[in-house]
């Protein structure tokens, strides 16, 4: 798939469609070199908030073959479905793929945001 192409949103639905996830980064722009804390927020495919939900966090550059210089987590649940993500960051310009992989109620499912930086 040609990157122009591709669904920069960041609100999307789950693979499985099980759940909808919003990336919140600290500010617009998302900056290359810098750690970061951002906010994922996440709803059942109804749009309940989930508050109780086991994430990991992976992602990595397709074009390049490698992943995050850092392994960020899920530290905390901050309530009404919002989740702190640390250690967020990117060493590089370009397109960017993050994989949440979620376990709740509704069970396993994973949510893919592209980025271009
Ligand atoms: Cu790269």
């Amino acid at each position: 798939m040609r990157r122009e192409e591709l669904d920069y949103s960041r609100t999307r639905t789950s693979e499985g469609g099980r759940y909808r996830g919003t990336i919140r980064p600290q500010g617009d722009s998302i900056p290359t070199g810098r750690l970061q804390t951002w906010t994922l927020h996440l709803e059942t495919a109804a749009g309940a908030a989930i508050d109780t939900a086991a994430v990991s966090v992976d992602g990595g550059m397709p074009q390049h073959g490698h992943g995050l210089p850092t392994k960020p987590q899920v530290t905390r649940q901050l309530g009404r479905g919002d989740h702190l993500v640390e250690g967020m960051k990117f060493n590089m310009g370009g397109w960017w793929v993050i994989k949440f992989r979620l376990d709740a109620a509704a069970g396993q499912d994973s949510l893919i945001f592209n980025l271009s930086l």
